[in-house]
């Protein structure tokens, strides 16, 4: 989440007992330097960074945490393959966020130590397939410890992801509407305000579909699209969109990525919060279908 999960969002998700993430999305080393800073002054408790593949500062992303030995990377919106093996060298786990069974078998291969299966209903980049079909197909496919994202907002989404045999969730959304998260106010409460079809997507002619919360940004692109406009007229219209909405709290004009499951959350709360009543939710479902299985 470029923008939004900064070392204050990632720190906090550490603290709380998750592992939190920063988003290096489209930014220059020197900027996640600062990010990375932040997490190590506030909590002594892992974390990881998500590099963003199609970034133009990608491979100072990766000179830059493999100097700080960041512990757990993890990947998005393309193939690490050219980058595991510096990071393995060093002891860094690396989690490559895979849309489909033929990459994530690809990346097992290659040493990834675990992967993020991230369903369609995501925010942001995406890929193809639901997180119901996509689960089960890659745990069945690979042997390294898989965790289910898109569209797991709480305790039943987290269930779900059990029961289809992932070992863990991201959540993305879910946090953007915590109180450590740094994103402008207009950008949390355009989430709590958002219904069930209100996240929807552009940019497929690109070859990078992006989910965001339908606005006159969104309006525009899906007109340019209808009109057969050009890859890079597409592109160019998106350029510098999720900085405008998160930080200058531009909702109209500005890239509001969130999932579809936006339209489940209606608060903001604090992230320690947020951790514990998923944990909570999930054990009581976990044990009420256990109970149920055994005839209870
Ligand atoms: O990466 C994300 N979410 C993101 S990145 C981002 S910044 C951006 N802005 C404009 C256009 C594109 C990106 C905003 N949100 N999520 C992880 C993710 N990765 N979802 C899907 C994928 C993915 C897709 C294709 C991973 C690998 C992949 O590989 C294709 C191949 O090479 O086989």
């Amino acid at each position: 989440m470029a923008w939004v999960a900064t070392g204050e969002l990632a720190a906090a998700v550490s603290q709380a007992g998750g592992l939190g993430v920063i988003g290096a999305g489209n930014a220059p080393a020197d900027v996640i330097r600062k990010e990375i800073n932040k997490v190590k002054e506030k909590t002594s408790k892992p974390y990881a960074v998500n590099i963003m593949l199609l970034s133009p500062f990608v491979d100072d992303i990766v000179d830059l945490l493999i100097e700080e030995k960041v512990p757990v990377v993890t990947t998005g919106a393309g193939n690490p393959g050219k980058y595991i093996e510096r990071f393995k060298k060093i002891g860094t786990r690396v989690i490559p966020v895979v849309p489909s069974v033929a990459l994530a078998r690809r990346m097992e291969k290659i040493g990834a130590d675990c992967l993020i299966a991230e369903g369609t209903e995501a925010g942001g980049h995406i890929g193809e397939l639901t997180t119901i079909s996509l689960i089960p197909q890659i745990v069945d496919a690979v042997n390294i410890p898989v965790i289910a994202a898109g569209g797991i907002a709480d305790g039943r989404g987290m269930a779900a992801a059990m029961a289809l045999g992932a070992e863990g969730v991201q959540l993305g959304t879910r946090f953007v509407c915590s109180k450590e998260c740094t994103a402008h106010e207009n950008f949390k409460k355009a989430i709590i305000d958002a219904r069930d079809r209100d996240a929807v997507v552009t940019g497929r002619v690109t070859g990078h579909p992006v989910r965001n919360l339908k606005n006159d940004l969104t309006r525009e692109i899906q007109k340019l699209e209808r009109k057969g406009a050009s890859k890079d007229e597409i592109e160019e219209l998106g350029t510098g969109r999720l900085r405008l909405a998160v930080k200058e709290g531009d909702i109209n004009q500005g890239s509001v990525m969130a999932g579809q499951i936006a339209g489940l959350i209606n608060d903001i709360q604090p992230v320690e919060l947020i951790i514990n009543n998923i944990i909570e939710e999930t054990d009581g479902i976990l044990t009420d279908l256990g109970g149920k299985n055994n005839g209870a």
